[in-house]
């Protein structure tokens, strides 16, 4: 309870074999015990999952301790103007625990339409009503500044895949400039976080993102561009764009070479639940994804024993839970019958409650690999 005033730091307890680390943030909103997974609320809603729900769901009650939203997205609509006026984004959605917001790159190449890149910025049209807009690495960090997350993310482009060595070499170029202007205009204007005069002239922190697609070559020196740069922690994007899964892992595990090991490591976008165990236990501190709550609205759920989809005919009558060894609300409570019959008829609390566990089943697991970790010498 209570918020920590402590400005950023990062510690490292103990790192196991592996390679994994367990250790912790120390954030303007709170703590977060790392290897952390990060759910995602990209128009600052986790979708379907009540803030309630999400501070004490999974972990053994812990709940998530830092989640995600998206530069983009509330740039668009409510507008981040809108959402300094409201106090920032912790208070405008009632969330007074960590937040990340990403940069808004990686959704202006996925989602927007008609986009035109330059060495300036990208202007793009609005998935919503098909608006122009322009995003510069400085004014993602307005925005960014504006919505007020613990962690803000540099301005990035995320290349296409597949894409050959010369086209990714000339991206992860315009990725390192856009890194430097990120940082150079956050410098110079982070103190206009919505809460710095009232969180004794805290800040957020900026942390920046390794490109460099399929290529090792390019990994290395993305990496060692943005070490350069000095930020206080690393992300790892363009991964798990559709590339196989040994790539992404290959990736990782080259790229966390590159990385200090004293600064926190993110990879953004990952994964499925065995995934995320993997990459904690490879290094990775930081995770994000949508994967548990889109999985959930559309029915499908994780299990220790697996996938389950719960449309399927064979669990109409199914007294027993989605899983029997989760202990979250939607498990303890709820039979595999009822939630085949809130699926089946399009009800709003099929995806609630297939959220809820999903998220637990994830955030359980992180809890599992941190308690691993801490336990080995
Ligand atoms: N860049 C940013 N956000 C991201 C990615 C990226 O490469 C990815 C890739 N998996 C997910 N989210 N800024
Ligand atoms: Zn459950």
């Amino acid at each position: 309870m209570g918020f920590s005033f402590e400005r950023f730091s990062f510690e490292v307890d103990r790192t196991a074999e592996g390679g994994g680390r367990r250790g912790r943030l120390r954030l303007p909103h709170g703590v977060v015990e790392t290897p952390v997974f990060m759910p995602v609320g990209t128009a600052a809603s986790v979708k379907a999952v009540p803030q309630s729900l999400l501070e004490e769901v999974g972990a053994g009650g812990k709940g998530a301790q830092i989640i995600l939203a998206n530069t983009y997205h509330l740039y668009l609509r409510p507008g981040h103007e809108l959402v300094r006026r409201m106090g920032g984004v912790h208070r405008f959605m009632s969330w007074e625990r960590p937040m990340l917001t990403d940069s808004g790159g990686f959704q202006v190449f996925s989602l927007s339409k008609l986009r035109k890149v330059t060495p300036e910025g990208v202007e793009f049209r609005s998935h919503l009503d098909g608006s122009k807009h322009f995003f510069s690495p400085e004014h993602s960090m307005d925005v960014q500044i504006a919505l007020g997350a613990d962690i803000a993310m540099v301005f990035d482009e995320c290349v296409e895949t597949p894409a050959t060595w010369e086209r990714t070499r000339e991206s992860m170029g315009l990725t390192h400039a856009w890194a430097q202007r990120s940082k150079d205009h956050f410098e110079l204007h982070k103190d206009r976080v919505p809460w710095f005069s009232e969180r004794q002239g805290q800040t957020q922190s900026l942390f920046g993102i390794v490109q460099g697609g399929m290529y090792a070559d390019l990994r290395k020196e993305s990496a060692e561009r943005l070490v350069e740069m000095d930020l206080p922690g690393y992300a790892i994007g363009g991964l798990a764009v559709g590339e196989p899964r040994e790539v992404t892992r290959e990736m990782i595990a080259w790229t966390l070479e590159h990385l200090p090991k004293d600064k926190p490591r993110y990879v953004m976008g990952v994964g499925y639940p065995d995934e995320i165990e993997e990459y904690a236990r490879m290094g990775v501190d930081m995770m994000d994804c949508v994967l548990p709550t889109r999985a959930g609205r559309h029915g499908l759920l994780f299990t220790s024993e697996g996938r389950l989809n719960i449309k399927k005919k064979e669990y109409a009558e199914d007294q027993g839970p989605i899983d029997a060894t989760c202990g979250c609300m939607v498990c303890r409570r709820y039979t595999r019958a009822y939630l085949r019959h809130l699926f089946a008829s399009g009800e709003p609390l099929s995806a609630v409650l297939n959220s809820v566990h999903n998220i637990a089943f994830y955030l359980d697991t992180m809890e599992r690999v941190r308690r691993a970790l801490a336990d080995a010498s």
